[in-house]
């Protein structure tokens, strides 16, 4: 049987056959004839995958209908049988001689089911085992055309793409809100072949080389005689290691800021930290730096939530991006690049473009939007997708090459060998969440896991056996051609240069930038987590660090920790701050934040009824807590309640609306809630003591709170003033509402935290 690809190879078999100089019409060699692109490249085996490699959206995690195909779901045929195929009469008991008797060896199908579980786990990643994942589409906006040729920018092109988020440190079974950088890993399953954008919440990095990686995670990793604390930097070891090691400081300062607290991953930015070349169909290029811009805005939680929510919900983050695109109510980020000239210093205004430590401010090189990004889509099966999905720095296209920067070298290697233990074998590319989208034609073979029935006999360049060997491409056929940058000439070292010696001016720089609650802190959490640490040496030493940054910044947090405060031991240099870098002073739609209306069950549903419409129609999410589960008002128009006192905690509403809880003096209980422990507070006409918290959490962490309809007596006996900024008395819901989103654009009532700076 004729290959398709034959016809075309036989045009140049005869060219290739003992010739070892340029062959006459292959692709890409000078003065080459350009063939069909698709015919040398068409796809072998199984590959390429289903055209889409989102999930085929059977099952909802909350059972919703989506109009999936039966033969989709987890049991696609009317009997269970064993992997081989044969049916079974019975799962649930072993194979025994008499129901009393022991269990026999013969039994396979006990032996296939047990054996199976046994393997199912897999080992985790050795850094960013906790995440979270979601299927999506970018739509290139058209505007980098004149910097790069990747097709996938081009205007209106829409490419698949799977993003995952996760935190740094943690295991797999860690808690999402741990103080920690997150990953923001982007695989784009473009035409021309995939592309990872595999960056994180943080502009910059802890090391200058990636020799040092191993160093870096093995201090901020559980100690190795404990193994605690777990997902966390508050301990011995990692404050150790970075006031040891000076290039650390940039990133861990950004850490101790609030963007080490996201409050939700819709809600943070992505960086590719390095310094990308990009290139143009003329050959040009232009270094630049990767940002993803939420549409949502940049949001962080406050401390004392974090840690609540560690213990309330463990899953906070991931459970925000599932229910928010389950929602419909879909995140989105704008992809930017800042650009900078490819000149051969790769300096731009004094700032080292190949130093991982870096940022450039965007007043000096504004962050020019490229794309669209739009997560639609929540993956099928965690195991498969999330957990199995492999990213690699080095999934490049053409238009996109990358630098010398010394920390991305190291990277390049790192991906492709940690999935080689982690994913067992060479073959991960072939599961399906990896497959790219475009043909592939390699001659790699065998190995564990091999998936593809490869036929022929030739796997190997050239040949005349299997057909010719497939054509090489060129430029004008799509090849990833390396950019031919100068190399200068230059002596074998072990040596960085000496512009990466500056460890202290950035962070100062983005010190500077804060505001003053921003400020405040990250002052809290330097003393937080360098009061974990058992050392005072190390305490000592990381003081001496921040005296580097800013006295102010050193003294508070030395204050803090009852020890002196150190003189610098570099001359402070003068900043220019860039307001960019506060998350503070900018406005932002408040779609998709969860407002919590409290109600007695009782009383004002009206106002409740009402009250939800308005958040829904202003496109929130509301969630009605009432003293116990079900439903209000059951044989009326029923009103679902979604969290019980019992259930519901501050740390999940953006904003808390209090729409008919009655007072102290009142009887607060539903008759529902009849809990014998309650007769004393329900004597004394208490409010229930969890709406009291949750209100007094609420206002100390700076969220909006409105109410009517009694509000009043209910805030004072929960401690918070009715005058205070931010806490919205009225007498009707909707202008109530009104207020409070308009509160929400600023994310919290930042007036409620007095810095005492
Ligand atoms: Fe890395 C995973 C981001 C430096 C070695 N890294 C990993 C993930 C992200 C990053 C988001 C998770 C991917 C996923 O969701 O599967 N890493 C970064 C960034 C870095 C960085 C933004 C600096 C700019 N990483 C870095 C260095 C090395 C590694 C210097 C090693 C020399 N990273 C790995 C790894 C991981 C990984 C060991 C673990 C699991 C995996 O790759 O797939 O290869």
């Amino acid at each position: 049987k004729s290959h398709p690809m034959k016809a075309a190879a036989d045009k140049v078999t005869g060219a290739l056959r003992g010739d070892t100089g340029p062959a006459e019409g292959i692709p890409g060699k000078p003065g080459a004839e350009t063939p069909p692109v698709d015919e040398p490249t068409a796809p072998r085996g199984p590959l390429p995958p289903t055209p889409d490699q989102g999930s085929p959206a059977t099952v909802s995690p909350t059972g919703q209908p989506t109009g999936a195909d039966p033969s989709d779901l987890g049991q696609a045929g009317p009997y269970l049988t064993t992997a081989q195929g044969a049916r079974l009469y019975e799962t649930d008991k072993s194979l025994k001689a008499g129901a009393r008797g022991p269990v026999l060896l013969q039994d396979h199908h006990l032996r296939e089911k047990i054996t199976h579980f046994d393997h199912e786990r897999i080992p985790e990643r050795v850094v960013h085992a906790r995440g979270a994942a979601a299927h999506g589409v970018f739509q290139g906006y058209g505007t980098a055309a004149q910097v790069s040729k990747a097709a996938f920018l081009a205007k209106d092109v829409e490419t698949p793409v799977f993003v995952r988020f996760s935190t740094v440190l943690g295991s797999r079974g860690s808690s999402d809100t741990v103080r920690d950088t997150r990953g923001f890993a982007t695989k784009f399953y473009t035409a021309q072949g995939t592309f990872d954008l595999v960056g994180n919440n943080i502009p910059v990095f802890f090391i200058q080389d990636s020799i040092k990686f191993p160093d870096i995670i093995h201090a901020g990793k559980p100690h190795p005689d404990r193994e605690i604390p777990q997902a966390q930097s508050a301990h011995d070891t990692f404050w150790d290691f970075v006031s040891l090691h000076t290039e650390a400081t940039h990133h861990t300062m950004w850490n101790m800021s609030d963007r080490g607290i996201p409050r939700s991953y819709r809600m943070m930015e992505g960086f590719g930290v390095h310094t990308f070349r990009l290139v143009n169909a003329e050959g040009q290029t232009t270094l630049v730096k990767f940002h993803w811009k939420p549409k949502l805005g940049v949001h962080s939680l406050v401390w004392e939530e974090a840690q609540i929510i560690n213990g309330m919900d463990p899953d906070f983050h991931r459970r925000d991006l599932a229910d928010a695109i389950e929602a419909g109510a879909f995140p989105q980020w704008e992809l930017g690049i800042q650009t900078f000239p490819d000149n051969p210093e790769q300096m731009y205004e004094g700032i080292d473009l190949l130093d991982p430590t870096n940022i450039v401010p965007e007043e000096i090189a504004p962050v020019q939007p490229i794309g669209l990004l739009t997560l639609n889509a929540n993956p099928t099966n965690y195991f498969a997708e999330t957990e199995q999905v492999a990213f690699h720095p080095g999934h490049l296209v053409p238009g996109i090459d990358i630098t010398d920067d010394p920390l991305l070298a190291g990277r390049l290697f790192s991906y492709l060998d940690t999935q080689i233990t982690r994913l067992a074998g060479p073959n991960f590319a072939q599961i399906p969440i990896n497959r790219t989208h475009a043909p592939v034609n390699d001659m790699l073979r065998d190995g564990f896991h091999q998936d593809a029935v490869h036929a022929g006999v030739a796997p190997y360049r050239p040949n005349s056996l299997d057909g010719g060997c497939p054509f090489l491409a060129g430029a004008d056929t799509g090849a990833y051609i390396e950019v031919p940058v100068e190399v200068p000439a230059a002596r074998k070292v072990r040596e960085a240069p000496a512009t990466f010696s500056d460890h202290f001016s950035q962070p100062r720089l983005f010190w500077k930038s804060l505001t003053d609650v921003e400020r405040e802190h990250l002052i809290g959490a330097y003393t937080f987590e360098l009061g974990k640490c058992y050392e005072q040496a190390i305490k000592e030493r990381q003081l001496k660090v921040l005296a580097n940054i800013d006295p102010q910044l050193c003294e508070q947090v030395a204050t803090g920790l009852g020890l002196p405060v150190p003189e610098p031991t570099v001359e402070l240099t003068p900043v220019t701050p860039s307001p960019a870098l506060s998350q503070l002073g900018q406005v932002w739609p408040p779609d998709g934040r969860i407002i919590g209306i409290v109600t007695d069950g009782a009383g004002d549903l009206a106002g409740v009824r009402s009250v939800r419409q308005a958040v829904l129609d202003a496109g929130m999410v509301p969630l009605v807590i009432a003293p116990a589960g079900g439903k209000l008002d059951p044989s009326g128009d029923p009103i679902t309640i979604q969290r019980s006192f019992a259930t519901a905690r501050s740390t999940e509403f953006d904003a808390i609306l209090l729409a008919g809880v009655p007072g102290p003096g009142a009887d607060a209980y539903g008759a529902r809630d009849a809990k014998a422990g309650d007769e004393a507070a329900r004597a004394a006409g208490a409010t229930d003591p969890r709406v009291l918290l949750m209100l007094s959490e609420a206002y100390r962490h700076g969220k909006a709170i409105g109410g009517w309809a009694g509000a009043d007596a209910v805030l004072a006996a929960a401690g918070v003033p009715a005058d205070a900024p931010g806490v919205i008395v009225g007498d009707g819901g909707d202008a109530t509402l009104g207020q409070i989103t308009e509160l929400l654009g600023n994310h919290r009532v930042w007036e409620r935290f007095a810095p005492a700076l």
